[in-house]
């Protein structure tokens, strides 16, 4: 079996990296069979519970106020229109569901009542419930793991040094922090982060590094490509083309061996022969559905006529980690 290892370093994650694209695609499909069933792919949907307004400056995103993106900005969601939501995926073949909120951070008020509502009523759905709710204390975070939360998504983005020159208003150290918080809570992490935002190959390989030498890596690594949004900073950035999702997903693959890659955003510009080179080379989740948080993405119908095509099958809830095992136990030796 591959090694789970917490000790790399930036030479080996980089001559990872830059094999030929083949040989890496090879390379992380030989290490996807040894932890994961091939031709299983999680589907999870995603809700925006609380959209707009944010005061955060990430130059990526359509929802913070300060950029003028056109995103209406709506109140936090009712619990049974989450719940419906919800159950409309899970009929639909999702079994992860994840909320987002445009929150610098949760605040202890009615709103994080209501969340926690809605997360009690998910997770009575017998589906994997995942939040992202921006930055977490360590009783916020153990208020969710004994609400029944199952994962936690909080992204790096991007390396530490090139962190600042994305988002000002927060600290590569808070998310790490928040990261911490999450784990110590029993929560399972989720954390990835995006490509095209501006930085080098060896940003990547750093961000890679990071998230492979936590003492635990996250269960789940999302890696999405920029979505440019009309408005943001980053709005005529040069798209990411297809190998550099396919050498992200793979070297992903390759440094945390047990950690679902999922090919988050971005997908609506992947061909399905594109995408199937990605879900060769390890990827084992999508998000499905018209829309991500604000932004469009593959309709469900388009992505289930893909699974077809490619033979692959949704992935049922909790394969990974047992609902009731705590995500600290879960790391292999
Ligand atoms: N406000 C919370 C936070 O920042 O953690 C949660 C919601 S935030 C929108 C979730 C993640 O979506 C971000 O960390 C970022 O990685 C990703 N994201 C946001 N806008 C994006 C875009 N335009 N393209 C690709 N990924 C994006
Ligand atoms: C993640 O890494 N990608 C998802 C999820 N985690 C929350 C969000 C992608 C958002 C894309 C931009 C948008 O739709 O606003
Ligand atoms: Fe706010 Fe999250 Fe968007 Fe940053 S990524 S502006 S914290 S919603």
């Amino acid at each position: 079996m591959s090694e789970i290892r917490h000790n790399w370093t930036k030479e080996e994650i980089a001559e990872i990296y830059n094999r030929p694209l083949l040989a890496l695609a090879l390379d992380a499909a030989m290490v996807h069979r040894e932890y994961h069933k091939v031709g299983e792919v999680q589907v999870s949907s995603l809700l925006s519970i609380k959209t707009g307004g944010c005061t955060e400056d990430c130059g990526y995103c359509s929802q913070a106020a300060r950029y003028h993106t056109g995103v209406n900005v709506q109140a936090l969601m009712k619990v049974d229109d989450v719940v419906a939501k919800a159950q409309k995926a899970k009929d639909g073949g999702a079994s992860r569901f994840c909320m987002g909120a445009a929150w610098r951070e949760v605040r202890d008020n009615r709103d994080f009542d209501r969340v926690i509502d809605m997360v009690k009523a998910v997770n009575g759905l017998d589906m994997e419930v995942c939040c992202t709710l921006g930055m977490l204390t360590n009783d916020q975070a153990k208020r969710l793991a004994e609400a029944g939360l199952y994962a936690y998504n909080h992204n790096i983005d991007t390396s530490e040094e090139h962190y600042s020159d994305v988002i000002t208003t927060r600290t590569y150290d808070d998310r790490l922090n928040t990261l911490q918080n999450v784990r110590k809570a029993g929560m399972t992490v989720c954390s990835g982060g995006i490509i095209g935002l501006g930085e080098t190959d060896e940003d990547r390989v750093g961000m890679l590094m990071t998230l492979a030498n936590l003492p635990v890596h996250p269960e789940s690594v999302p890696i999405n490509a920029l979505v440019p949004v009309k408005g943001t900073p980053m709005e005529n950035n040069r798209r990411v083309s297809f190998d550099e999702m396919v050498r992200m997903v793979a070297t992903a693959r390759i440094v945390m061996p047990k950690s679902a890659v999922r090919l988050s955003a971005g997908r609506l510009e992947m061909s399905i022969s594109e995408q199937a080179l990605c879900f060769m080379a390890g990827a084992n989740s999508i998000f499905a559905g018209d829309t991500l948080l604000t932004t469009p993405n593959p309709n469900f119908k388009s992505d289930m006529e893909m699974f077809a095509i490619l033979g692959l099958s949704p992935k049922a809830a909790f394969a990974d980690v047992p609902k009731r095992a705590a995500a600290m136990e879960h790391e292999p030796a």
